[in-house]
C-alpha cells in the first residue's frame, strides 16, 4: 500500500468560529468575511479587533467572528466604531456594513466619519439590493434593475441613478484609502484581499479612514444562480462600477 502525504492549501483561519455560514449559495458575504478573518489572522490582531455590524445579511457577522463585536443601529455603524475607537485607539476597529445600510438610511454617518477621517476601516458590501429584508432598491440599485420594489426595473425618471458611493467618498479630503474591488473571479478576490489587507495596515499606521467597496452576489434576489451571480459581477455591475483604487494616500499617491 503506497501513502500520499497531502500539502494543505488552505486552512480554516483562527478568527472564523466553527459555526457554519447561513448565507445563501453563492452570497458574497462568506468570501468576504473569510478574507478578512486570514487578514486578522496574518496581521495577529485578533484580540484587539472590534467588529462593528449593522442590520442586514452583515448581522450574521458576530456569529462568525471570533473577535469583539458590536451592533449598531441601521445605518449607525460610523457613530459606534468612531466611538469606540476614539475611547480606545489601541483597537483595530472595521464597520461592516450593506449598501442599503450605508448609502440610504447610513449616508449622512458614512460621509461626515469619512470626512473627519475616522481611523477606522469601512468595509461595503455593494449587493444592489436590500439583501435581507427581501431585495428591495437600494441607492445602488441598476437602472432598470428589477428588484421587489421595482418589479418594472429601477426607472431613473422617479427613482434616480445608483450612487457610486467610492467615487463620492473620494471627493472628500481625508480618507486615506478609497477603492471598489469585487469578490467574483478567482483574480478579484486575491485583489480584494490585497486592499482589505492594505485598509489595516494603514489603520494601524494611524493613516486614517479608509473604505473597501466590495461588489458581492446576492443570488436569491437576482434570481440567478450562484455561477450566474458572479458572472453577472463583471458582465453587468462592474461596467457601471468601475473596480479600482480612487485615493491611496498611504503610498503616497493619488491612485
Ligand atoms: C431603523 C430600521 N429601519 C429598517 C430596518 C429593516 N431592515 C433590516 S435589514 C434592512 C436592509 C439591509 O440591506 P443592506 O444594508 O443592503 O444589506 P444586505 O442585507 O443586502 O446585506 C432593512 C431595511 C431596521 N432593522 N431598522
Amino acid at each position: 500500500m503506497t501513502t500520499t502525504t497531502e500539502k494543505p492549501v488552505f486552512t480554516r483561519p483562527q478568527t472564523l468560529t466553527d459555526r457554519p455560514m447561513a448565507y445563501c449559495p453563492g452570497c458574497g458575504h462568506g468570501i468576504v468575511q473569510t478574507l478578512m478573518a486570514g487578514i486578522i489572522d496574518e496581521l495577529g490582531i485578533r484580540e484587539k479587533t472590534v467588529g462593528v455590524a449593522p442590520v442586514g445579511c452583515a448581522v450574521e457577522t458576530y456569529n462568525y467572528f471570533n473577535i469583539d463585536m458590536s451592533e449598531a443601529a441601521h445605518g449607525r455603524v460610523p457613530a459606534v466604531a468612531t466611538g469606540i475607537k476614539r475611547a480606545r485607539p489601541d483597537l483595530v476597529v472595521f464597520g461592516y456594513q450593506g449598501d442599503g445600510d450605508l448609502a440610504s438610511i447610513g449616508l449622512a454617518e458614512i460621509m461626515h466619519a469619512a470626512n473627519r477621517g475616522e481611523n477606522y476601516t469601512t468595509i461595503f458590501i455593494n449587493n444592489t439590493v436590500y439583501g435581507m429584508t427581501g431585495g428591495q432598491m437600494a441607492p445602488t440599485t441598476l437602472a432598470h434593475q428589477k428588484t421587489q420594489t421595482t418589479p418594472l426595473g429601477r426607472d431613473p425618471e422617479t427613482t434616480g441613478h445608483p450612487m457610486r458611493m467610492s467615487e463620492i467618498i473620494a471627493t472628500l479630503d481625508s480618507p486615506c484609502l478609497v477603492a471598489r474591488c469585487a469578490a467574483d473571479t478567482i483574480p478579484n478576490i486575491r485583489k480584494t484581499r490585497a486592499l482589505l489587507l492594505k485598509a489595516f495596515q494603514y489603520q494601524l499606521a494611524g493613516q486614517g479612514f479608509s473604505f473597501i467597496e466590495i461588489l458581492c452576489t446576492c443570488p436569491t434576489h437576482w434570481h440567478l444562480s450562484p455561477k450566474d451571480s458572479m458572472d453577472y459581477i463583471g458582465r453587468v455591475l462592474t461596467p457601471i462600477f468601475p473596480c479600482k483604487t480612487f485615493r491611496d494616500r498611504g503610498a503616497g499617491h493619488e491612485g
